[in-house]
């Protein structure tokens, strides 16, 4: 095992009165709750990108973490290192899943066949890494998005020789996730979108990204992937517009164009927050779809207008978002940790911290999640609200045995209805509150 955090011991759990950083204080990974391990319910993944990449390089200024890791930036043995910091800094989380783009991987050559190669040698490295371990790949994707190439789209480009290398990278990228035991490949559309519609043919581009989703399947399935593929909804940054705007929109064209019986979604917070919603919202919607697959566990500021990835700490968004997990019987995917430090927390402490903060944030709302199902109250309270369709024509309406003009004649007889009844929101919301705060 590398010793780059030299110092920092296995993260325990040491309870909620624990004032050790380094260590859980809601994360037992074998406590059970509604049945199950909380590792279970939590299969949380390190996203190589941020992690091993991401050095607080912003628009105004250069990197101010250092994650060069002892190696020169940009080659293979940088490469290299970052798999043994990636698999120390997991071990020693307890985390058992990894995130990957390609181009996290290895850095990008000018001939696709080299870069290829690169990521052949190092996707074995990870392996002969992974052997004696339970670390595995959660996802896997190809960035579509960075390379000049794609400025004006990846399945969305309006040139057939970039869309031939947008398809060789997914080829690519799939035959590393399969290799890595990965459970989903994810695509999210970075430069599926535009910038005006003057010079945008929105029904052809679909229609393209469609058919490289569709080749992927084909593909996946041909090489022996049985796992999801995942879109990722997000609405805008760095386009625009971007066509996968939410779980609603991603559905629709998922459905469309015939992908819905292999894909799911991966649904972010801070993603659903930039679309207007609630990160709870796209739970919902994408699981009442069956299409809840796996979740980019981070959060956004909501005074800020972009997406800042940072490390969910906000428990009534972790509560809630468990609360659509658990109502949904689980996901097949993970919980992946889009986020990434704040610029000024530049130590390799603050790695950890960002993780155990996490973590943590999800393990109390599991927590709270199964004691607001426990206590049954808010559920009891939304199936009274709807208990008129349980009989007499409501249920009618239900059974679709009804007709306009049978509840017209309905209408007529009663000639006003009752109240539908208090909405209650303020005495639920009082629940959750005693629940949270108890
Ligand atoms: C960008 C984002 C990506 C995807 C994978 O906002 O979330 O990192 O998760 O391409
Ligand atoms: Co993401």
């Amino acid at each position: 095992m590398s010793d780059f955090f030299k110092g920092i011991e296995q993260v325990k759990y040491e309870g909620p009165k624990s004032t050790n950083p380094m260590a859980f204080k809601y994360y037992n990974a074998d406590e059970v709750v509604m049945g199950k391990k909380m590792k279970e319910h939590l299969p949380f993944a390190m996203a190589w990108w941020h992690n091993l990449g991401a050095n607080g390089v912003d628009m105004f200024g250069s990197g101010s973490a250092d994650k060069s890791f002892g190696q020169i930036v940009g080659t293979m043995e940088h490469a290299k290192a970052k798999v043994d910091v990636g698999f120390e800094f997991m071990k020693k989380l307890g985390i058992e899943y990894f995130c990957f783009h390609d181009i996290d991987l290895v850095p990008e050559a000018d001939d696709i066949n080299e870069t290829n190669r690169r990521l052949d040698e190092l996707s074995d490295y990870i392996l002969e890494k992974m052997k004696g371990t339970n670390i595995k790949c959660l996802w896997g994707t190809a960035n579509m998005f960075g390379n000049p190439r794609y400025m004006n789209g990846a399945g969305s480009t309006n040139s057939p020789d970039v869309y031939a290398f947008a398809a060789a990278q997914v080829k690519k990228a799939l035959d590393i996730t399969v290799k890595l035991g990965g459970r989903g490949y994810v695509f999210w559309g970075g430069r599926e979108g535009y910038e005006t519609l003057l010079n945008t043919d929105v029904k052809f581009e679909q229609e393209n990204i469609a058919s490289l989703m569709k080749m992927a399947v084909e593909y996946g399935r041909s090489i022996g992937f049985t796992g999801d593929f995942y879109i990722e909804p997000k609405p805008k940054e760095p386009m625009k517009h971007q066509y996968d705007f939410d779980a609603a929109t991603a559905i629709g064209f998922l459905r469309q164009y015939g992908l819905d019986k292999d894909f799911k979604l991966n649904i972010e917070a801070n993603h659903a927050t930039l679309a207007g919603h609630t990160f709870q919202h796209d739970l919902r919607i994408s699981a009442i779809n069956g299409m809840l697959g796996s979740i980019d566990a981070n959060q956004g500021d909501m005074l800020l207008g972009w997406d800042t990835d940072e490390f969910p700490f906000n428990i009534y968004d972790t509560t809630m978002c468990m609360y659509e997990v658990l109502k949904a019987g689980g996901i097949t995917g993970g919980f992946n940790f889009d986020a990434k430090n704040r610029r000024p927390s530049n130590t390799p402490e603050d790695m950890f911290y960002g993780y155990i903060l996490g973590m943590d944030s999800f393990a109390l709302g599991l927590k709270k999640a199964a004691q607001i199902i426990e206590d049954g109250r808010v559920d009891a309270f939304v199936k009274e609200r709807y208990s008129g369709f349980e009989s007499g024509i409501g249920k009618k309406v239900r059974e679709g045995t009804t007709s306009l003009v049978e509840l017209a004649e309905y209408a007529a007889q009663l000639k006003k209805p009752q109240s539908p009844g208090s909405g209650r929101q303020e005495y639920l919301e009082s629940i959750v509150n005693s629940i949270l705060f108890e």
